[in-house]
């Protein structure tokens, strides 16, 4: 990161220049992603918006799924768990509820969340987990060559689908919102600042905050790749000034909307309980494993090892 800059967006950032740093891991073996490929920047933004907003590297779990997302686990330092395909939210939930001093972060791809995984979904959605999860939705399994997703747009021609899918996608948003979910924002890896922000608004709510990326995967998506994403993504408040993010009615019509593709808040819901509020009366309220793991004295058990 330079020391000297004229963009005024990274003066913030250059004063937390420590720990953003923090979060870079220092290894010239890991293998990275595509050349120009949307994860690159979605990893950058959730650095400047951890380091933004003070949370230091100790204070974050991130949970990964399996995918070229998944694969950010190699490339981010900190305490990081790379689950099954489909399964990191049950993991992730299962971290806050162990530690909720924690910040938890899941991300998933979109193969992970709206194939294999969607019944974790609609679970994690329905008890308002506190955990920040960040769909890389680059319409393709990716990892493994270029598969359609269910998200794939009809017709697209994919390297297991020469001629293209012909049934339609699902719509991810619509799909969320039909789950009663206490946030939703949508932004875009061709947008540094804005998923930064978005990411930041986003680890400070109370609930489970469903951040959808719009993320290009030059190598298999063909189809909306960075420029595409230039022209046809806009930011809400540009046409709709009044927009109110708390009115689900609004929220939907919004996200059936193809193109443009708004990008920002598109709903929140200030007054819902995430799942440790609705757990407050049991006796567990604070059942950090921090604080009830103690040292065990294993000596006798290696010894058996050692004698055989
Ligand atoms: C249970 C299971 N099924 C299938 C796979 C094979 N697999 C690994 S990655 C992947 C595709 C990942 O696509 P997505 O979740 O969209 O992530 P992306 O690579 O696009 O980031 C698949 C099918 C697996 N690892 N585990
Ligand atoms: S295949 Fe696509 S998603 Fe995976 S690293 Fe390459 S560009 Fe990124
Ligand atoms: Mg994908």
């Amino acid at each position: 990161m330079p020391k000297k800059s004229t963009n005024p967006n990274l003066k913030p950032l250059i004063a937390q220049q420590e720990i953003y740093e923090s979060y870079t891991i220092r290894d010239d073996n890991i293998n990275w992603w595509c050349g120009g490929c949307g994860n690159y920047a979605i990893q950058n933004a959730l650095k400047r918006a951890l380091a933004l907003e003070n949370i230091s590297r100790q204070e974050v779990m991130f949970c990964y799924d399996v995918g070229c997302s998944g694969n950010g686990s190699d490339k981010i330092e900190g305490y990081t768990i790379h689950g099954l395909h489909g399964r990191v939210l049950p993991l992730a939930a299962g971290h806050k509820i162990a530690n909720h001093h924690m910040h938890v972060i899941a991300e998933a791809g979109d193969g992970a969340t709206f194939s294999e995984g969607v019944a974790h979904v609609v679970h994690a959605i329905r008890n308002d987990y506190p955990i920040l999860f960040l769909h890389h939705d680059n319409q393709n399994y990716a990892l493994t060559t270029g598969q359609p997703s269910s998200l794939t747009p009809k017709g697209c021609k994919m390297n297991a689908a020469p001629e293209g899918l012909q049934v339609e996608p699902l719509n991810p948003l619509e799909v969320v919102l039909s789950l009663k979910p206490s946030f939703v924002a949508r932004t875009c890896s061709a947008d540094l600042d804005h998923m930064t922000e978005t990411i930041r608004t986003a680890l400070n709510h109370t609930g489970f905050a469903f951040v959808e990326i719009l993320q290009a995967c030059p190598t298999y998506n063909k189809f909306t790749t960075h420029e595409w994403f230039l022209e046809h993504v806009k930011p809400i408040e540009s046409d709709f000034p009044d927009y109110d993010p708390s009115d689900i009615w609004q929220a939907r019509k919004l996200v059936e909307i193809a193109d443009p593709l708004y990008l920002g808040q598109i709903y929140l819901d200030k007054t819902r309980k995430n799942f440790l509020e609705t757990v407050e009366h049991k006796d567990w309220k604070d059942p950090s494993l921090t604080e009830t793991v103690k040292p065990v004295d294993v000596s006798n058990v290696l010894k058996t090892f050692q004698n055989n």
